[in-house]
């Protein structure tokens, strides 16, 4: 009585799907806020679709390459989430940029997991160029999606920290750690009303601040 019910969410994907299998994994807590109603993928073969079947969640394929235009294929996509009843649209390693036309319509409820902190490291090979770069902090960032590229408000950040000898690989594995535990907490906090966008600002209601300064090196 007097409980919202579960957010329903699509998930759009276009490959393996580790954060896509991160967000089944906290929807199947009887607690967790939020249902996957569809994941859909661009991408015939991504090993995300099996992640979906194996727990039981409709798949759809939509194939970009089958669309005129962009906006054709937004529009077969628009159609499909809102076929699966969905109000939250998670891109989890969807690698098609969305028109101006699909992030208006869906304003403040589509969010992505970017592998970066964000605003640094915009677009991809993110970690190679942290490592070019020299940061000694790296991390991810869940945000909203707006029409421009990486640029929406920011909803959940974590930092790891960069190691003496990391590679890509290296340094790719402990942010998706990371990721793993960031995007599921970004879907909770919206499933539970808690996220309020106030233009490019996000507030969380009753959310602690985190404890502690976090430092890299240490010497
Ligand atoms: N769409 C909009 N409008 N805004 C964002 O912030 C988006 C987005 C779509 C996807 C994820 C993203 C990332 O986190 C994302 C954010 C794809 C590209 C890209 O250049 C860039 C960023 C992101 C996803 N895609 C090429 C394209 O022409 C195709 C690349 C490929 O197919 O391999 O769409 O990094
Ligand atoms: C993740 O690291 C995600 O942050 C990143 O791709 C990986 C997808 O992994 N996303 C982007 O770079 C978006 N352009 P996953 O398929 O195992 O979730």
């Amino acid at each position: 009585m007097g409980e919202r019910p579960d957010v329903k969410v699509a998930v759009l994907i276009s490959g393996r799907g580790s954060n896509l299998q991160a967000l089944l994994d906290a929807c199947a807590k009887p607690e967790f806020p939020a249902e996957i109603v569809c994941v859909i993928s661009n991408i015939a073969d991504a090993y995300g679709l099996e992640r979906a079947r194996r727990a039981g969640v409709a798949t759809q394929v939509i194939d970009h390459k089958a669309f005129p235009t962009r906006e054709a294929f937004d529009a077969a996509l628009d159609t499909a989430i809102r076929a699966a009843g969905a109000e939250l649209v998670c891109l989890a390693g969807f690698m098609r940029l969305l028109t101006p036309g699909f992030t208006k319509a869906w304003h403040g409820r589509v969010i992505n997991i970017h592998p970066a902190l964000l605003p640094s490291f915009k677009g991809l090979h993110t970690h190679r160029r942290a490592l070019e770069a020299g940061v000694k902090l790296h991390g991810c960032s869940v945000h909203f999606v707006t029409a421009d590229l990486d640029d929406g408000p920011l909803i959940v950040q974590a930092a790891v920290p960069v190691l003496d000898g990391d590679d890509e690989d290296s340094l790719a594995q402990r942010v998706l750690t990371a990721e793993h535990r960031i995007y599921p907490l970004a879907v909770k906090l919206i499933g539970e009303g808690r996220v309020h966008l106030d233009g490019r600002v996000v507030r969380v209601d009753g959310a602690a601040d985190a404890g502690a300064t976090l430092v890299n090196p240490i010497a």
